[in-house]
């Protein structure tokens, strides 16, 4: 008497070769298999889809052809099979409507040859879920369970969702500039998964997004768009980021004439612009001079009248839009001459101050 382990046994090893089985874990040579009847649904395949291991995905309003794989795993030819393909719609009803029906007959299969049949296409015009099943019936198959196979199917139309993702979040400068540069994470959501993000900076060249990236300075228009697993893409979006981690160039002239002492800076900013000077005396605010053009070189001066008869450092400092700050200083001592001479604060009285 055989029991069914020994049988489990002697049709995986039927299945192998036809001629060996493993019996009690010692394997045998077998003149005669014994007969079984097995036939299979292997495998659904939806050649346009993407299968991501626990369903199929399509796009909306695509067709595809439905390939199932088929095999016969016994050990007697099975003649006159008919493969049935049907497809339940569960869009509109959770309990589903038939909505394709077909079948394929007269298949013939060898003991171990497996089939690819190509039923015609459907259409997934909705949007949503659909369940699509195999069956190959065998009025006396050993193995029944293995007869039918059904795959969920989502058909997805909806374009996905690019996220962008900076850091710092929003502008740690002022006037919506960047004062450092920044660093962009790229994401996208879409039901069936994301293929692909794609990105470019200042109207580049497209960019396939990898990984995280830096943003450096410049006044930077900035577009992504993300295209799901099954060919969906959204509409490109535009970004702008404004980045200015530069402080302006600033130079400081003293003139000293009878009865007054101008200070004269001069100043210039070419990524965010320049937005003010202020003139100080030691920890105190003088004066502050706003800058009205933005871009080039801009003169910001300040005239202390009369003159002071102590010795007192002024410093100045420029301000860019974005925030970033520079200043220089230069000393007025009280013995000096009215020349009428400018003299410049040397380099060793520059330094930036950085926010
Ligand atoms: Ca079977
Ligand atoms: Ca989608
Ligand atoms: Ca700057």
């Amino acid at each position: 008497m055989i029991t069914s382990s020994a049988t489990q046994s002697m049709k995986q090893a039927s299945r192998n070769t036809n001629r060996i089985y493993e019996n009690d874990g010692v394997w045998i040579h077998s003149a005669q298999p014994v007969s079984v009847h097995d036939v299979y649904v292997k495998q659904i395949v939806l050649p346009n889809g993407y299968d991501n291991g626990s369903m199929i995905f399509v796009k909306q309003g695509s067709s595809s052809p439905i390939v199932g794989i088929i095999g016969n795993s016994g050990s007697s030819m099975e003649s006159n099979l008919t493969c049935y393909a049907t497809i339940l719609s569960y869009v509109e009803d959770p309990n589903g409507i038939l909505v394709y029906q077909e079948n394929i007959s007269g298949i013939g299969l060898s003991p171990g040859e497996e089939l690819n049949l190509t039923f015609p296409s459907y259409q997934f015009a909705d949007e949503g879920l659909y369940g699509l099943t195999l069956s190959l019936p065998l009025g006396d198959d050993e193995e029944p369970g293995n007869n039918n196979m059904t795959v969920m199917i989502g058909s997805d139309g909806t374009p996905p969702l690019c996220i962008i993702a900076v850091d710092p979040p929003t502008p740690n400068g002022n006037n919506g500039w960047y004062d450092t540069n920044i660093t962009i994470t790229l994401s996208g959501i879409s039901g069936c998964g994301i293929k692909e993000i794609w990105y470019r900076i200042d109207g580049g060249e497209w960019i396939l997004y990898t990984g995280p990236f830096i943003l450096t300075e410049g006044n930077h228009s900035f577009d992504c768009y993300a295209v799901d697993n099954v060919g969906n893409y959204e509409t490109t979006k535009p970004w702008t980021f404004h980045i200015d981690t530069t402080p302006s160039a600033i130079q400081l002239w003293k003139t000293v004439r009878l009865t007054s002492v101008t200070y004269t800076a001069i100043v210039q900013d070419e990524i965010s612009g320049m937005d003010r000077v202020e003139f100080w005396i030691g920890p105190y605010l003088q004066n502050t001079e706003t800058i009205t053009e933005p871009y080039g070189t801009q003169t910001a001066v300040w005239t202390l009248s009369p003159i002071p008869n102590i010795n007192i450092t002024v410093t100045a400092i420029a301000y860019d839009l974005a925030g970033n700050s520079a200043s220089l200083w230069i000393d007025f001592l009280a013995q000096d001459l009215p020349s009428g001479q400018s003299q410049p604060a040397t380099p060793q009285q520059y330094e930036f101050v950085m926010r």
